[in-house]
């Protein structure tokens, strides 16, 4: 199959890059950087020393397995980039994770805020245009997130919710609460692909994806270069990477508030087999479906002693300590999300419990001399801070 890979310098998008084409498709990745900037700007980094481009990546790719990933550098904003692509590369599927990442981030100021809604809406708003004009036939597979569901206090439904309202019924999508300004660029796509969908006839997949950790795939083992990056930072890095990391330099683990905030969490080589799910079974045409894509929910404060636990094996002492939170969110709450469309596809989970906590441990101490410090504590705030209120 030809997959289009936007995004395809990122942490998922390079591992997945690779993941497809390994398995024989012919894979074409387009990316702008724009998270290797942000990092420089900030003075932060990758833990895992990347190649410096995606040609570079693309070249010991093709050293390594013989096989080729083809590399377009440029911006999903630029709608001739983007035609230019869809035209010359035709793709039967179109995976999408090129957007700015962070709720952290959407929330530093207002230029970062109103820089990550323009450009993550407008690049998917391209890419469907792209879809529509060019390919109409091809599956866009999107990357979403749990957190545009926020945490209300009923069950989650997989993107839709059957409602009955004075006598009658309707199915409808499942009500919105975004966390975060960046939580709330992916709830604006998802109104904008379901629009497509609707009204075009466009096949789409919405894979609402949980919190991602983890280090290795299959193809990252292959060679030290083919890794992909690994963030700890207060901005880019996710929970349970940003544990596990404190972990293992002797930082105290940077829980926010009391920790009851739960999600769901999946292991990277699982993005990998559900994205894959999704693009073998297609949407039918006119369809958004909306898959939500985790293995397991954990509270916070259950990662923290999981990774304690997994310290005190390997003869790591790990302090936890609760941080006032810099976030707006709820530290108790109710959370039922359900999570059965990728399992009944075939999805076989890799539990946090299966993985060896001890492995990632040993990556991280391989690289350790990296860690920048100094990135770590987290000092954004949701609330303009003379307003902040400690937990
Ligand atoms: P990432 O930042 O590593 O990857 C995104 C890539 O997109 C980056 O390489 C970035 O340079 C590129 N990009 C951003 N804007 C672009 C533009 N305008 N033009 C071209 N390229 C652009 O993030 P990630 O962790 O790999 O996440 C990938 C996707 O999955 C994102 O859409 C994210 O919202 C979603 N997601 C991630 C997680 C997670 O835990 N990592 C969980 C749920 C959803
Ligand atoms: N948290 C801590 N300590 C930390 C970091 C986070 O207690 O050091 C808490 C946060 O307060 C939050 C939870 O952990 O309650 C998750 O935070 P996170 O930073 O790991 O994840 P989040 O901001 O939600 O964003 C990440 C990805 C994003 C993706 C999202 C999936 O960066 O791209 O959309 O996970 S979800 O959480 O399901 O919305």
């Amino acid at each position: 199959m030809r997959i289009l890979i936007l995004g395809g310098d990122g942490y998922l998008g390079w591992a997945t890059s690779m993941y497809f084409s390994n398995r024989g498709h012919e894979v074409h990745a387009v990316d702008n950087y724009f998270r290797r900037r942000a990092h420089r700007e900030a003075g932060t980094d990758s833990l895992t020393p990347i190649l410096p481009d995606l040609p570079s990546r693309a070249a010991a790719w093709k050293e390594v397995t013989g096989k080729e990933i083809a590399v377009t550098e440029g911006d999903l904003t630029d709608w001739d980039l983007v035609e230019r692509v869809f035209r010359e590369f035709q793709p039967e599927a179109v995976i999408h994770y090129g957007e700015q990442p962070s709720a952290p981030y959407s929330l530093i100021d207002r230029h970062k805020a109103v820089f990550t809604q323009q450009n993550n809406v407008i690049n998917t708003l391209n890419v469907l245009w792209a879809i529509r004009d060019i390919t109409p036939d091809a599956h866009l597979v999107k990357l979403g997130t749990m957190g545009e569901y926020g945490t209300p206090n009923i069950d989650i439904e997989e993107g839709y919710l059957e409602v009955e309202h004075n006598g009658r019924r309707d199915t409808l999508p499942f009500p919105k609460l975004p966390g975060s300004l960046y939580h709330c660029s992916k709830v604006h796509d998802s109104t904008n692909i379901h629009f497509a969908t609707r009204v075009w006839g466009l096949r789409a997949t919405d894979l609402n994806q949980g919190v991602v950790y983890g280090i290795e795939t299959e193809e990252t083992r292959l060679d030290p270069r083919l890794v992909t990056r690994f963030d700890y930072d207060e901005v880019f890095g996710t929970a349970l990477n940003r544990f596990c990391v404190q972990a293992v330099i002797g930082h105290p683990l940077t829980v926010y508030g009391k920790g009851g905030q739960t999600r769901g969490y999946l292991n990277i080589v699982d993005t990998l087999q559900c994205v894959e799910l999704a693009t073998l079974n297609p949407a039918a045409a006119g369809e958004m479906r909306v898959f939500n894509q985790f293995t397991e929910q954990f509270s916070i404060m259950e990662l923290a002693e999981a990774v304690r636990t997994a310290g005190r094996d390997v003869g790591i002492e790990v302090e936890v300590r609760h941080y006032d939170n810099p976030r707006v969110e709820l530290e108790e709450h109710y959370y039922n999300a359900r999570h059965t469309k990728l399992l009944d596809l075939g999805l076989q989970p890799h539990l946090l419990s299966e993985t060896l906590v001890e492995h990632v441990f040993e990556v991280i101490g391989r690289h350790r001399d990296r860690v920048i410090t100094t990135g770590i504590d987290p000092k954004i705030r949701w609330r303009p801070v003379h307003e902040a209120v400690s937990s």
